[in-house]
């Protein structure tokens, strides 16, 4: 008899394509684990269809996007609508949240998380935003998600 255990909920962490800024991955990365979450950062400048390969591939419970350089509202748009078009309805349907400094105008373009969940995202964090909300959110996107490894014989 094998015993049935729970896995930790799997996150891909992962920046947009021309963003070369690494502090912020590697501080969610470093927070998410402390949380418990199992994480593959990919690093800085992924292309978009290296994005959508690796969930393919990962089958992640949820995809947290981090941009700091200002374009991250472009390449996220943009990321957000092939991801969500994708023909494989287990890529389309993965849980994305994007958080940073997601425009170069601060707090000053309060509009843009309106405009980024209408094109698919679950959930945006802009420049500004509560921390404590990131917790609460992820939990909530990846609720049941995290599932059983090893099955009773
Ligand atoms: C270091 C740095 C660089 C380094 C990066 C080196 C590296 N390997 O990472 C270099 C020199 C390469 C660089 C380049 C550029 N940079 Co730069 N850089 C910075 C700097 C000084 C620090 C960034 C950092 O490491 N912070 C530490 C990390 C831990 O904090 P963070 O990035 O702010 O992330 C926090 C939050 O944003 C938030 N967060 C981030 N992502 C997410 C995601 C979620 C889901 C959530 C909930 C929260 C969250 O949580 C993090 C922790 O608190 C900032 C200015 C600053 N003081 O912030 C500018 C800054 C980010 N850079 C900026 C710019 C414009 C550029 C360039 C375009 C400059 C240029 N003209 O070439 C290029 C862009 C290159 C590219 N292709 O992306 C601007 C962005 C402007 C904006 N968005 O309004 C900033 C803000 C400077 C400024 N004040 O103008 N940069």
């Amino acid at each position: 008899m094998s015993p049935i255990q729970s896995r930790a909920t799997r996150v891909l962490l992962s920046t947009v394509s021309s963003d070369s800024h690494t502090w912020n991955l590697v501080f969610l990365q470093l927070l998410l684990e402390e949380r418990g979450y199992e994480v593959t950062n990919l690093g800085p400048c992924v292309p978009d269809a290296e994005l959508i390969e690796q969930v393919r591939v990962q089958r992640p419970d949820a995809v947290v996007i981090s941009s700091v350089n200002g374009h991250g509202h472009i390449d996220g748009r943009r990321l957000i609508r092939k991801l969500r078009e994708d023909g494989d309805e287990a890529v389309a349907a993965v849980p994305v949240m994007i958080g940073g400094k997601l425009g170069i105008q601060g707090t000053a373009q309060p509009q843009l998380a309106d405009e980024l969940v209408a094109e698919g995202f679950d959930a945006v964090f802009t420049d500004g935003a509560d921390p404590a909300e990131f917790s609460v959110a992820l939990q909530r996107m990846t609720a049941g998600r995290a599932g059983i490894t090893g099955a009773a014989a």
